[in-house]
């Protein structure tokens, strides 16, 4: 156990080394995915994740405060009126001051909470004057990616099977074909679905939408560096929904320019529509199967 914690410090300390290097570097190779015995979470990779994440030191700041007062006050009480200490016990029921305190004060917490939280809320929401579009379409069970504003050429991200990991290969995390993205480039995400709801979600850029059957929901990233970022379907989509990891690869522009080049190609389906839906079919009735 005491190995173990070591181990763990020592973890820790090389990720914040490292974290450190990246932000002095610059501009480097930057990565994010799951850490064995990882605690808090993945570092920010886009704007909203550093403010997600700035959100929730703050908010754990204010927690800390209020729990250190409620245990103030309990000590308080078991200290001055336990029955050794107050052997007479008062018989007050009321005290407007302290009642009105307790009221408002929570109140004025919250609203304090509220602000940067609807604040945060709507700059998550609102697409800023992006770039391009790429659309997200979550299948039983894997992810399709189709770029409209890039020669319109989509396909399918399916998770590497275990028999065919290769060394280097992150298990349920790498797949075959990764999204592949422009570094600092603000990118609208379109999501939808066609057949169970799934949900693309990626820790370290703040996003995760649902994918809905008919439903077009929108996010948006801008990735702060160049690098390989790993997510999942967080909404339990059926008997493969841990098959169905994402991998992001963000690029230059230019190494994105070139990866298009060849993705146009590679991935030509003529005729193929990148936006179809699940085709509807007639409700079973009841005693009718
Ligand atoms: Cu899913």
């Amino acid at each position: 156990m005491a190995r173990m914690t070591i181990q763990t410090v020592r973890k820790l300390a090389a990720r914040i080394f490292v974290g450190l290097a990246t932000m002095l570097l610059g501009g480097g190779a930057f990565a994010d995915q799951p850490h064995p015995w990882q605690l808090g979470m993945q570092d920010p990779a886009t704007p909203i994740t550093e403010r997600i994440q700035h959100f929730h030191n703050e908010l754990l700041i204010i927690i800390f405060v209020i729990s250190l007062f409620v245990f103030g006050l309990l000590l308080w009480i078991m200290i001055k009126f336990n029955a050794r200490a107050h052997p007479v016990p008062t018989r007050t029921t009321h005290n407007t001051f302290i009642e009105f305190l307790w009221t408002v004060g929570p109140v004025l917490i919250l609203v304090m909470i509220a602000i940067p939280s609807f604040k945060l809320m709507y700059y998550m929401d609102r697409v800023p004057d992006s770039k391009m579009t790429i659309k997200i379409t979550g299948h039983q069970w894997y992810w399709e990616y189709a770029y409209p504003d890039n020669g319109n050429f989509s396909f399918n991200s399916n998770v590497i099977a275990d028999k065919d990991l290769k060394p280097g290969d992150k298990r349920l995390l790498d797949v075959d074909n990764p999204l592949v993205i422009p570094v600092g480039t603000t990118i609208r995400l379109q999501v939808a679905g066609t057949d169970v709801i799934h949900s693309w979600f990626m820790p370290s850029f703040g996003v995760q939408e649902y994918a809905v059957v008919g439903r077009l929901n929108e996010a948006w990233v801008s990735v702060n560096n160049v690098g390989t970022y790993y997510g999942e379907c967080n909404q339990i989509c059926g008997v493969n929904h841990a098959m169905m990891p994402i991998k992001v690869v963000v690029m230059k522009q230019a190494d994105f320019d070139k990866w298009v080049a060849q993705a146009k190609t590679a991935f030509a389906a003529p005729g193929e529509d990148t936006t179809k839906v699940a085709t509807a079919t007639a409700p079973v009735q009841p005693g009718n199967r």
